[in-house]
């Protein structure tokens, strides 16, 4: 017997990573339910290579009978039906902001904290971090584990898919303009996107720094251990599917780059691709479509004590977002809803 799973927000990126990714990976379901908004209720949505699902309307639908909701609408709109879908006996694995400081919801990436997800009996809801933070904790939790990690100063370059189906298409048109000469519009992003990068993502926060990199630091700090201290510039560039992030690492005693390459090499979810020459490294580009973190130009940051840089990428709407969310669930279908596994 197999699972009764809602997908919220079944029509965004994430929602048809999620769809696409719960197939792929065979995760045992009786029937899966694509709910998305008004507008876009009656659309269909591909489930695997050959069936297609209507979807249907979230305002209205009744949660009675559903087991696991893998949710990626907005975060007012799951502040509002997470807690309803909770209370009619689903678990929720939210994408969203809107829970994950919640201390009675756990924030969990299954590779560095998959022992939170227990706590999803308090409120019936579990968390899915911010993409920019789940790659980087991916790699930081093996080597804190060797050499206990004291501060993180990390430089994101996270592509537009990021921002959703809108942010790609703002930045597919604006190039199209400057190639055609033709005026550029401005919707999503607070500047040109195309031939360009923007030091902000998300709305600021009193202290100067954005809420996108308040989420690395205090997301951080929940999932791995609340004494790193984290500083994060976080920027938008112009490339469609992947995150990347420039990280230096100070550590509480000495790391060799060897030791923090082989830490790496042994850990559940990385790939290292470290060669010292032409193209020994990933770029965003290369990561569309993979499942893994990886990590490249590993190297002494010889300006602090015990110090390593490196070069961390991943695909925001699969690690990042849709994979992370389906990797709960099967932990929580495998661990604590086991008498309803196939
Ligand atoms: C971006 N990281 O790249 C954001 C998207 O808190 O889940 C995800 C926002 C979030 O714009």
């Amino acid at each position: 017997m197999g699972y009764r799973v809602a997908v919220v927000g079944a029509t965004g990126n994430v929602g048809r990573e999620i769809l696409q990714i719960l197939s792929e990976r065979q995760f045992p379901v009786d029937e899966v339910v694509p709910l998305a908004s008004e507008r876009s209720a009656g659309s269909e949505v591909s489930f695997g290579e050959d069936e297609v699902l209507k979807v249907r309307r979230l305002d209205t639908f009744d949660f009675k009978g559903i087991d696991i909701v893998l949710s990626s609408p907005g975060a007012k709109v799951s502040a509002v039906f997470a807690p309803k879908a909770a209370a009619a006996g689903a678990v929720v694995i939210d994408n969203t902001s809107h829970f994950r400081m919640d201390p009675d919801v756990p924030l969990v990436v299954p590779e560095v904290n998959p022992q939170a997800i227990a706590g999803y009996k308090k409120k019936g809801i579990i968390a899915n971090p911010n993409c920019s933070t789940i790659q980087m904790v991916v790699a930081l939790k093996p080597l804190h584990e060797v050499a206990k990690i004291k501060r993180v100063v990390v430089s994101t370059y996270q592509s537009v898919s990021g921002a959703g189906k809108e942010g790609m298409d703002e930045l597919f048109n604006q190039t199209r303009s400057v190639y055609m000469n033709q005026s550029l519009e401005r919707k999503k992003f607070t500047k040109q996107i195309a031939f360009n990068v923007i030091p902000h993502i998300d709305v600021f926060m009193q202290d100067g720094a954005t809420k996108e990199e308040w989420k690395m630091v205090v997301e951080t700090k929940k999932i791995l251990d609340p004494n790193i201290d984290v500083i994060a510039t976080c920027v938008r560039v112009p490339v469609f599917i992947g995150h990347s992030e420039a990280i230096n690492l100070e550590f509480e005693s000495e790391l060799s780059v060897e030791n923090a390459r082989a830490a790496l090499r042994a850990a559940q979810g990385v790939t290292v691709i470290d060669h010292r020459a032409d193209e020994g490294y990933v770029t965003p580009h290369e990561c569309a479509g993979e499942d893994d973190v990886f990590v490249s130009r590993i190297r002494k940051d010889p300006t602090v004590k015990n110090g390593l840089a490196m070069w961390v990428v991943a695909d925001n709407l699969r690690k990042g977002a849709a994979l992370n969310a389906v990797q709960i669930a099967e932990v929580l279908a495998q661990e604590h809803l086991a008498k309803k596994a196939a």
